[in-house]
């Protein structure tokens, strides 16, 4: 049987809840109902019906679940809110520019942020669970809205971009929920500080925001990168630069980093060789070296034949001739996805070298590798013999 907490006991458990999440390291701690976001379940659908969130199934799937805290748990009464600040040492953008190396987004440098976030809110929600409360926790993977629910709960507000911003720590927050069925004192909302500003919306490489408050994302480097499984469509192959997994840009450019700070966790900091790893290396990795170099760290996620897909666009980008032996091995790499993206990159780095290459076109099984083919030899040169005697 839960304890009955009344009103001041409820103020009470809040504080000592807030003060027992900075001790555990989070940055910020605040709280809402289970009732705050009421425009969010309309918002979803609208974003479902416009398409915006690509093949990622999972979300029309959870619609339901995902559109307010009871809908996912009936019992929950309050929402614990929990910001985690990653800020990054140096400028994001600043190895965007360096056309041999590759760039890996800020949250994805260090430790996977999912483990940490998790266990502290574990340990968060142990004495709310020796009060006899139901607790649950979550972080990112679960059918909760975190972003609306974090402004509800006051640590920042949604910004054109979508993303949470805060004003101690403009755009390097992690969020974690934690619902429980014990009544809390719920803090004020936070208003929205964007104003005029669209800087955010401006910098999109891929022009991925059809207005401001909306992302399509399957136009967002974030989810081709990462959560798009197959071939990236051709249009985006060069808004892409040197970015291989996510993008920061829209986070960047916000004037309220200028209140963010340095990650204190040493844990959230790159790990050596991931804030602007050499192409050629990347372009080596088989799986085993793959998983070596990215334990522990988000991008193992992607597994390595999508990874390299990227890799392989940034190769592509670089104007760099050194890269066109890695390329070339690549050309007969046992994923599809790897080789087709190889055709594309040396079609941008070595003409002549892919034409030399050609007669694989006549071995080649796969639709889509055969499609990168044709393009190539549409777009440029490559002796396209080989290419034609498969066409149908
Ligand atoms: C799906 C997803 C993605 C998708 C889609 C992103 C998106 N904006 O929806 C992709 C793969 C593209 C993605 C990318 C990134 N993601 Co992500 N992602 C999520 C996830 C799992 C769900 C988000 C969601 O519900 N989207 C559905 C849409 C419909 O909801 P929404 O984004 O809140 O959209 C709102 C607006 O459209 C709004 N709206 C419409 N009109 C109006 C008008 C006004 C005035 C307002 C206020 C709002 C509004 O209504 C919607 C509901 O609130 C969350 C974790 C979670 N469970 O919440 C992480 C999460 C949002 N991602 C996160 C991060 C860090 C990123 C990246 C920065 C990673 C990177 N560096 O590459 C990028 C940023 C790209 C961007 N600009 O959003 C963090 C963000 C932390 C923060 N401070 O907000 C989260 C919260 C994960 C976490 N636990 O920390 N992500
Ligand atoms: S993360 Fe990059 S690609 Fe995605 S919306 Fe922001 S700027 Fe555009
Ligand atoms: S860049 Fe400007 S518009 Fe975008 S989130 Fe920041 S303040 Fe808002």
């Amino acid at each position: 049987m839960p304890t009955r907490i009344s009103e001041d006991d409820a103020a009470e458990l809040s504080r000592a809840l807030k003060k027992r999440a900075r001790d555990l390291g989070f940055s910020v701690c605040r709280i809402t109902t289970a009732e705050a976001i009421p425009a969010a379940a309309g918002r979803l659908r609208a974003a479902l019906d416009a398409g915006h969130h690509g093949d990622m199934a999972w979300m029309e799937e959870t619609e339901e679940r995902r559109s307010s805290p009871k809908a996912l748990w009936p019992e929950v009464r309050s929402v614990v809110m929990l910001g985690l600040n990653y800020g990054p040492e140096s400028d994001p953008m600043q190895t965007l520019g360096e056309r041999d190396r590759a760039t890996i987004s800020v949250y994805a440098r260090g430790r996977d942020y999912h483990d940490l976030v998790k266990g502290r809110l574990k340990t968060l929600a142990a004495p709310l669970a020796r009060l006899g409360e139901d607790v649950k926790v979550f972080v990112d993977t679960a059918p909760v809205m975190e972003k609306p629910l974090a402004a509800a709960a006051g640590i920042g507000w949604q910004g054109k971009h979508t993303i949470l911003v805060s004003r101690d720590f403009g755009n390097w927050l992690f969020l974690g929920a934690l619902y429980t069925t014990a009544p809390l004192q719920a803090d004020a909302p936070e208003r929205d500080h964007c104003g005029s500003c669209r800087r955010c919306l401006d910098i999109c490489p891929t022009d991925a925001f059809p207005a401001p408050y909306r992302l399509d994302a399957r136009r967002c480097i974030a989810y081709l990168t990462i959560e798009h499984q197959g071939v990236i469509a051709e249009e985006f192959r060069k808004p892409m630069g040197n970015r291989v997994y996510g993008c920061d840009d829209c986070l960047a450019v916000c004037p309220w980093n200028k209140f963010a700070q340095k990650t204190t966790e040493e844990k959230l900091t790159a790990k050596e060789g991931l804030e602007a790893p050499a192409l050629s290396d990347l372009l080596r990795l088989d799986d085993a070296a793959f998983r070596t170099l990215f334990a522990g760290t988000p991008v193992k996620r992607t597994g390595r034949d999508r990874f390299l897909r990227n890799v392989l666009i940034a190769a592509g980008n670089s104007g760099d001739e050194s890269l066109v032996p890695e390329v070339l091995a690549c050309l007969a790499d046992p994923a599809p996805l790897v080789r087709g993206m190889a055709v594309w990159a040396l079609s941008q780095l070595a003409p002549d070298a892919l034409a030399r290459e050609a007669h694989r076109a006549g071995d080649e099984s796969d639709d889509e590798v055969l499609a990168e083919w044709r393009l190539a030899a549409q777009s440029k040169f490559v002796v396209p013999s080989a290419i034609n005697a498969k066409r149908t």
